[in-house]
């Protein structure tokens, strides 16, 4: 072990351990290093986890005012912000992303995910509806909200501490407790809001974290647990898969943001330099690893080689290095593993044809970051919809560029997919704009932007991408119960 930094399990408002003395390593993908070593919670401290949230419940959080609980939200917004660089440090050092990345999106959004849904349950209204009976006699309809319960929260590694705080704060607000299970790969944050949360008067029980891996691990205890009233997950769709198959023997609700094999359709009116800047983004933003990342970008013909060459030129400008440099603006993929799994669609690209035009392998970082999960920026030309690079999520720093004459030939070939999560279209032309966005089977559909968000509008995905959507009204329907109250009049 490198490091004497302990991670701990946060049950019931304390920091605990469990009996099973299990734990893991925690590494830094920059170097390849353990920077810290993570408790293992085991059945019974899972168990714990999940009788506590219910304990919080009972006790008075389900049915506290909406406005103590807006106030709440806000007061830990607050607190992040003044201990924002130490989520930053926890961010940087379990993923490696760049310093600046983890202060312009990561951190910030958790922030905005507070306050933003503090605001939408302060501003929530009910739904009533008149009835007309028979006599000229009605029904008054009106629905109350209570909490779903309590929420199993599973979030993935690529934006710890954005993925989380985005179901985090919407249950809360209404008034859900819920249990965390971060990713094995970055259990950091999620333990400081434990911290904040405490610091700014959440009731013992009402957020507890429990550590550790998927099947036969904390993942698996937590799904699998029959007191839990609803799932909310982010991750790979073969996991949204298991989960499922876990919770259907109950038949609780599950809200399932999954993988993505995004599209980008670039039309030959588009400004240049406004397309190419915007495509780098969303191509090689945290090293490909957003759900939400271009891996296939449709281009018209006419302009498929300036789109092609100042791509090229832009992925061989990001800098690669030490995240702790501000000018850095790539990171190193999460770990070794994912690292093989990225580079073994690169053979399998190369294998179907695929013409590299950039990247392609490992690249040297230099001494210091030698033992890291660094990969080079990739672009392959040569490939069609048919390979299996083309259709399956890498999530990687990686796209293929692939040509097309016309409007309806590219929306056919965005939407040849399994997934339905994102796709973004460049034009000049804004009236083709609207029209091809909204074609795009997907949950999100850019015009000449990416990663835009919105935090009232529903966000999620279709097909393999997920189940339901989150944001505004969507998160105050998933984490709420409606019973509907008809009166006769
Ligand atoms: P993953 O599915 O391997 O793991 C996600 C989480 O599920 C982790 O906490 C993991 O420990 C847990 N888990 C794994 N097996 C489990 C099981 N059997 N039961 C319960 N929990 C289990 O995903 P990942 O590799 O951490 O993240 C990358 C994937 O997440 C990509 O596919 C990416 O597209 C997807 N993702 C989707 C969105 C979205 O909003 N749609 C956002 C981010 C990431
Ligand atoms: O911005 C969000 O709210 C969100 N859920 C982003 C998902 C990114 C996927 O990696």
């Amino acid at each position: 072990m490198n490091s004497d930094k302990w991670i701990r399990n946060f049950v019931d408002g304390a920091f605990v351990d469990p009996e099973s003395g299990s734990s893991f390593e925690c590494i830094d993908p920059a170097t390849g290093r353990a920077h810290a070593s993570v408790h293992e919670a085991d059945e019974a401290l899972v168990d714990r986890a999940v009788q506590a949230a219910r304990r919080a419940l009972d006790g008075g959080w389900a049915d506290s005012p909406v406005r103590e609980r807006a106030a709440l939200l806000r007061r830990a917004a607050d607190r992040i912000e003044e201990r924002f660089e130490e989520f930053v440090a926890a961010e940087v050092a379990d993923t490696g992303k760049p310093i600046t990345q983890a202060r312009e999106l990561d951190v910030a959004r958790a922030v905005a995910n507070f306050r933003a849904f503090a605001d939408i349950v302060a501003a929530a209204g009910q739904e009533s509806f008149m009835t007309d009976l028979p006599g000229g006699r009605q029904a008054l309809n009106y629905a109350i909200r209570k909490p779903l319960g309590v929420v199993a929260v599973i979030v993935p590694w690529n934006l710890p501490l954005l993925l989380l705080t985005w179901k985090v704060a919407p249950a809360l607000a209404c008034g859900n407790a819920v249990v965390v299970k971060p990713s094995e790969e970055t259990p950091s944050t999620a333990t400081l809001l434990a911290e904040i949360l405490d610091e700014v008067g959440l009731p013992a029980g009402a957020y507890n974290v429990v550590h550790g891996f998927g099947g036969n691990s904390a993942g698996e205890f937590l799904t699998a647990h029959p007191g839990i009233d609803g799932v909310t997950f982010t991750g790979s769709s073969a996991t949204g898969s298991r989960v499922m198959q876990a919770v259907a023997p109950r038949v609780r609700p599950v809200s399932f943001e999954l993988g993505g094999k995004n599209a980008a359709v670039v039309f030959d009116d588009v400004d240049l330099d406004e397309a190419i800047a915007g495509l780098t983004r969303s191509v090689f933003a945290n090293t490909g690893q957003v759900c939400l990342c271009t891996e296939r970008v449709y281009i018209q013909r006419a302009i498929f080689d300036d789109i092609a060459s100042g791509l090229v030129a832009s992925a061989e400008q990001l800098k690669l290095g030490n995240p702790q440099d501000p000018a850095t603006t790539t990171g190193p993929l999460i770990s070794h593993a994912h690292r093989r799994k990225v580079l073994d669609y690169f053979a399998l690209a190369e294998e179907a044809g695929a013409k590299v035009l950039t990247g392609g392998g490992v690249p040297d970082v230099g001494a210091d970051l030698r033992g890291g999960s660094w990969i080079e920026p990739t672009l392959w030309t040569g490939l069609t919809n048919t390979d299996r690079a083309v259709r399956e999520e890498i999530f990687g720093p990686v796209a293929a560029l692939i040509p097309f004459d016309t409007e309806e030939e590219a929306i056919a070939l965005a939407n040849d997919t399994e997934y339905g999560l994102a796709a973004a279209v460049w034009t000049n032309d804004l009236r083709r704009g609207h029209r091809v966005a909204g074609r795009m089977n997907v949950g999100i559909s850019w015009v000449n932007t990416w990663f835009t968000r919105e935090l009232r509008s529903p966000f999620g995905g279709a097909g393999l991408s997920g189940v339901g959507r989150e944001g505004g009204e969507a998160s105050l329907h998933f984490y709420t119960e409606p019973t509907n109250v008809c009166v006769q009049l």
